[in-house]
């Protein structure tokens, strides 16, 4: 079985379902809302389905950035992933993240953080990044290329 705090099982969990939840910390910064939308975007360029949220004000000097009103709180409805990006703890997410809205799906967090308490079912931290948004880029860039490759395969 593939270790579920690896770079892999991120990669897989990303690229096999379709409707996925996203959710940006509290107390926004720049790393997790460029996460958070970046993620959403690459996924949606993909074909999925895409919920993002955050449970805080958003400040207006990421105005520029497409999706950014997209941020209002949300919980998991019928997402068959839930993902967590750029909290070191769980309670970064206020009520996005509770287990009691789970319901035995999968549920990944993605951080660079080096205090991160691997807090979720399945997380991948990698405390060498820069940014969470660094990790996003390079998950991302493979999903992209692998999904070109199947579709490619397919003509
Ligand atoms: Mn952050």
């Amino acid at each position: 079985m593939q270790d579920r705090n690896s770079f892999e099982n991120a990669l897989e969990q990303l690229e096999r379902w379709n409707r996925i939840f996203v959710a940006a910390h509290i107390m926004p910064d720049g790393d997790t809302i460029g996460s958070a939308l970046g993620l959403t975007w690459a996924l949606r360029s993909l074909g999925k389905n895409v919920t993002v949220t955050c449970h805080d004000h958003v400040s207006g000097i990421f105005d520029y950035l497409a999706g950014l009103r997209e941020l209002s709180p949300k919980l998991p409805t019928d997402e068959e992933l839930l993902v967590y990006v750029d909290g070191s703890s769980s309670d970064r997410f206020g009520p996005a993240f509770d287990p009691n809205l789970f319901h035995e799906r999968p549920v990944l967090e993605i951080d660079h953080h080096i205090t991160n308490e691997f807090f979720a079912p399945m997380n991948f931290v990698d405390p060498n990044a820069a940014s969470t948004a660094e990790i996003i880029y390079r998950l991302t860039s493979l999903s992209a290329s692998a999904s070109i490759r199947l579709s490619r395969s397919a003509c």
